[in-house]
């Protein structure tokens, strides 16, 4: 196949690997307890085709499937994550053993077949109970997830040595608590903080919890992308600046500076924010970055006209606008294709950190497009494989790239109108069908070995 020259030589170890998250693939909802997505997703308007994750793609009985188009693939790694209310129902406390049995079998079905597993232990399914109880809300939350981070880890521990901490704490903050496009669907604007700082403090404690249980290969994921202003007019770049501290800085500062950006920290709850700042920005072993599109910000719009961000229509309070990006060609899901983006974020991030940066993995990177014939799909990737190089050739230490995602799957929001796999799911009959962006990455994984 001509793709196999489509992308430069990575580094002999650099590792490979394709993202999924549980509440999006696995289905068996009563199989399980309930997350305040399934109370989410049944109320009407809430996810735009009205669908829920109940189904999915059925991975919980097909996974044995799913781990086979993982081999054939070429790939190393496999990202998933554990449904927090699979494995503790109540989300503390008894354990529902079932639950945690289908980890393990999947655990050994990858390392029967030669692929790290690579758990995340939160991606965005809160147990109901939690939420009820106040949620991430509540400091409490952040206790009750390190203790089901040590019950997961005693499980797997033996075979798991890369660990992934939270999903995107930023998105899980900013549309599932201030703007309620996702669950729980609260819409709390700045009085959402709390749950950015407790979600920082679960992770910190989760660390804690999985170096207890021997773990020596720990990150976390989160979601990053430059932020452009609108105009060089002092208005746009101090609303620029603003938006980039909220999706850029607001959980990098705590976890690789130990500190907020300024004026942040003292917005926080916490009967001793120095002692958990010290908890938060335990060593990582390394950092995952979700990479998806940068975004154009401006002053806010003038009254009467609203501000649209990712399909939400932006309160007039907020500080800043989000601006249509022009002149690059857009996915399905709207998002305009950069890749120049990737090297921008990593060059700048690495020169914002420093000496306090871990190595980087990139931990999620895809597109939403119809079809089989996804040569839509294969141009993106393409594209970001391209960036990706540049920016190690530019000297940023980049161990990893994962693809978001392996199937087809329940994209939050949107319900199943959004298609980001590598691998197309009939929904009616849950047949599995690699796309063609499927075989070239494999094609071009197999010209990366030697
Ligand atoms: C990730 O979040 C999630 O981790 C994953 O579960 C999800 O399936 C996947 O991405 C695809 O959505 O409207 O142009 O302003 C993605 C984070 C936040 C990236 C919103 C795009 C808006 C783009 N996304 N952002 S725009």
């Amino acid at each position: 196949m001509a793709a196999t020259a489509a992308i430069p030589q990575f580094p002999h170890d650099f590792l490979w690997g394709v993202s999924t998250s549980a509440h999006q693939i696995e289905g068996a909802a009563d199989e399980r307890g309930a997350s305040v997505w399934d109370a989410f997703t049944t109320v009407p308007g809430n996810v735009k085709d009205g669908s829920t994750a109940a189904v999915a793609c059925d991975h919980y009985h097909r996974y044995r499937e799913d781990v086979a188009l993982i081999r054939e693939l070429g790939v190393g790694a496999y990202r998933f994550s554990v449904s927090w209310p699979r494995v503790l129902p109540t989300g503390s406390g008894s354990v529902h053993t079932a639950g945690l049995d289908f980890y393990d079998r999947l655990v050994d079905e990858l390392c029967a077949a030669g692929i790290r597993p690579v758990p995340t232990l939160f991606h965005w399914d809160t147990p109901l109970v939690v939420q009820e109880a106040g949620g991430w809300l509540k400091r409490d939350t952040a206790e009750r997830f390190a203790d089901y981070a040590a019950v997961v880890a005693a499980r797997l521990g033996d075979r798991v040595t890369r660990w992934i901490t939270l999903n995107e704490p930023a998105e899980h903050t900013l549309l599932g608590h201030a703007l309620g496009q996702h669950a729980p669907g609260e819409r709390l604007l700045f009085d959402a903080l709390p749950v950015a700082h407790h979600q920082l403090l679960a992770h910190g404690l989760a660390v804690r919890a999985l170096r207890a249980a021997g773990a020596s290969d720990i990150g976390i994921a989160n979601s990053h992308g430059p932020t452009w202003p609108a105009s060089a007019d002092a208005e746009d770049t101090a609303a620029a600046d603003f938006y980039d501290i909220l999706l850029n800085r607001l959980f990098a500062d705590p976890l690789l500076l130990g500190q907020y950006p300024d004026g942040i920290g003292e917005l926080m709850p916490s009967p001793d924010l120095a002692a958990d700042l010290r908890t938060i920005s335990a060593p990582l072993d390394w950092y995952g970055i979700n990479f998806y599109q940068p975004t154009k910000v401006g002053a806010p719009l003038p009254e009467g006209t609203a501000a649209e961000f990712s399909g939400v229509t932006l309160p007039p309070e907020l500080p800043f606008s989000p601006r249509e990006i022009d002149g690059y060609p857009v996915t399905d899901f709207g998002w305009p294709v950069v890749p120049d983006a990737l090297t921008e974020l990593l060059t700048a991030f690495r020169d914002r950190y420093g000496d306090g940066l871990p190595p980087l993995v990139i931990t999620e990177n895809g597109c939403s497009y119809e079809g089989l014939d996804d040569q839509e799909r294969i141009d993106y990737l393409e594209g970001h494989l391209r960036a990706l190089h540049r920016a190690l050739e530019a000297g940023v230490d980049v161990r990893g790239y994962f693809v978001w995602s392996l199937l087809d799957n329940f994209e939050w929001a949107e319900g199943y109108r959004r298609r980001f796999g590598l691998v197309h799911v009939d929904y009616d009959t849950l047949e599995r069908t690699p796309k063609a962006s499927y075989d070239w990455l494999r094609e071009a994984l197999r010209a990366q070995r030697p």
